[in-house]
């Protein structure tokens, strides 16, 4: 049994002066039990808690560490980068540079704007995108998490469905009357309501695969349908690729299934382990953005040199020929190991994966919505968690959550993770 005693000292000192102990909800272990372990550091496809037990991460600060934790690119960079200053709150050139990167590898955005978060990002976007149409309403879909403005925290996904508040209190009854949520990979329901509503319709918001209700792929004809009926409408068409960029494929979910959005937002990967937001999308939208256009939208840190310096340095190590082919071969080695561990074991599982992000549902039904997914079984996962967990082995602490590759995990670490997952499941 690994020793967590100082984890747990530290948490209950965290308790007593952050709410929960945590500055994330996910964070706190809730779902699945037991304290959550407090890191000293990590490198490569390893993270060390500050008991000196060390794990193969699949959390990857929730997607962010494409590359492994303190890549020493990324490292270099940033400790020069610092010596020059850590924020200015006046343009420099990293951020032409980053925005470049960004458009070259998302053709479907004309122009950028950096904020902080994904949540800045989403929100932001849909005001631009209320902005540009003039009308009000948002159409998001059932366990689909956009980060935590109020208007998206209806139905939504991530640690507000671990915890059960996909409508989260304080969140005024006005703002949630202008959402309206629909079952993912329901086109007659997404048609219907379209149709209907239109006029009023500012946006549509997807996750173009959801990775907040685990990892749901779309069905085929569901991003080609929203397509086409968001242009008929001129409703404007959202994908939140926080997540799915440059993960489901190095162009996101939107190369990989070949949709063309009118506005994108990234978040995680772009920032390479620092705050990054971004959302962006055609000219004739984002000229709406001011100081260039009325729709106001700022941010004291966006654009940070630092925070670009790890975006950058990540993108362009992302750009080295080969990477997502060694990606994918990983990736799917832990997708064939993990099917057959579960099934040697003898359990009903259901693993889902676009790219290098994925997820083991414990259900023997097939997952393609929040409904769906809802009725995996969560204990079982939780037990599962936690051998992982003993095993050295650090999932995302919560049924609804994905779990991620990065080019740092090597065949070793993934046969590891295997016979783990076989003991694992065998136990619970
Ligand atoms: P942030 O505000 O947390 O940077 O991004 C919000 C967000 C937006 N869109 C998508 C598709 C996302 O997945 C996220 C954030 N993802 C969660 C993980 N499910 C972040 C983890 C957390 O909340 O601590």
């Amino acid at each position: 049994m690994k020793k967590h005693s100082l984890s747990k000292k530290l948490f209950s000192q965290a308790k007593k002066v952050i709410p929960g102990g945590v500055n994330s909800p996910v964070r706190a272990f809730r779902a699945v039990g037991g304290n959550p372990l407090f890191i000293e550091k990590a490198k490569g496809s390893r993270i060390f808690d500050v008991d000196g037990n060390s794990y193969i991460d699949y959390v990857l600060s929730w997607g962010p560490m494409i590359l492994g934790h303190a890549h020493p690119r990324v490292v270099a960079a940033l400790k020069k980068a610092t010596e020059k200053g850590t924020s200015y709150g006046a343009p420099t050139s990293l951020e032409i540079e980053l925005a470049e990167l960004v458009l070259k590898v998302y053709p479907a955005m004309d122009k950028v704007r950096m904020v902080n978060s994904g949540t800045e990002a989403t929100m932001s976007a849909i005001r631009v995108a209320r902005g540009f149409t003039g009308r009000d309403k948002v159409v998001k879909f059932e366990g689909c998490y956009h980060g935590h403005a109020d208007g998206l925290l209806v139905k939504a996904g991530s640690g507000a469905t671990t915890f059960g508040v996909p409508d989260s209190p304080g969140v005024p009854k006005s703002y949630a009357q202008n959402t309206i949520t629909l079952p993912y990979n329901d086109i007659p329901a997404l048609t219907r309501m379209v149709e209907k509503e239109w006029r009023k319709i500012a946006c549509v918001i997807i996750e173009p695969v959801v990775g907040n209700i685990g990892c749901v792929l779309p069905k085929p004809g569901f991003l080609e349908a929203l397509r086409k009926l968001t242009r008929k409408h001129g409703i404007v068409l959202i994908f939140d690729e926080v997540m799915t960029g440059f993960r489901v494929s190095f162009g996101g979910a939107q190369a990989y299934y070949g949709i063309k959005p009118d506005m994108t937002c990234l978040g995680k990967v772009i920032g390479g382990g620092l705050p990054v937001g971004a959302y962006g999308g055609k000219k004739e939208i984002m000229s709406m953005v001011s100081p260039e256009g009325p729709v106001y939208q700022a941010g004291t840190l966006s654009g940070n040199p630092l925070a670009m310096t790890a975006g950058i340095e990540t993108i362009k190590e992302l750009l080295r020929p080969g990477l997502y082919a060694a990606m994918e071969k990983r990736s799917a080695m832990l997708e064939e190991g993990l099917k057959d561990a579960a099934k040697r074991a003898g359990a009903k599982t259901r693993f889902y994966r676009a790219g290098s992000m994925f997820c083991t549902y414990f259900t023997d039904t097939d997952v393609r919505d929040y409904g769906t997914a809802k009725k995996a079984d969560t204990g079982k996962f939780s037990r599962f968690f936690t051998g992982m967990l003993e095993r050295g082995i650090n999932l995302a602490p919560s049924q609804f959550e994905a779990g991620f590759m990065s080019l740092a995990h090597t065949e070793k670490d993934i046969d590891a993770t295997v016979t783990a997952a076989y003991e694992a499941i065998k136990k619970i």
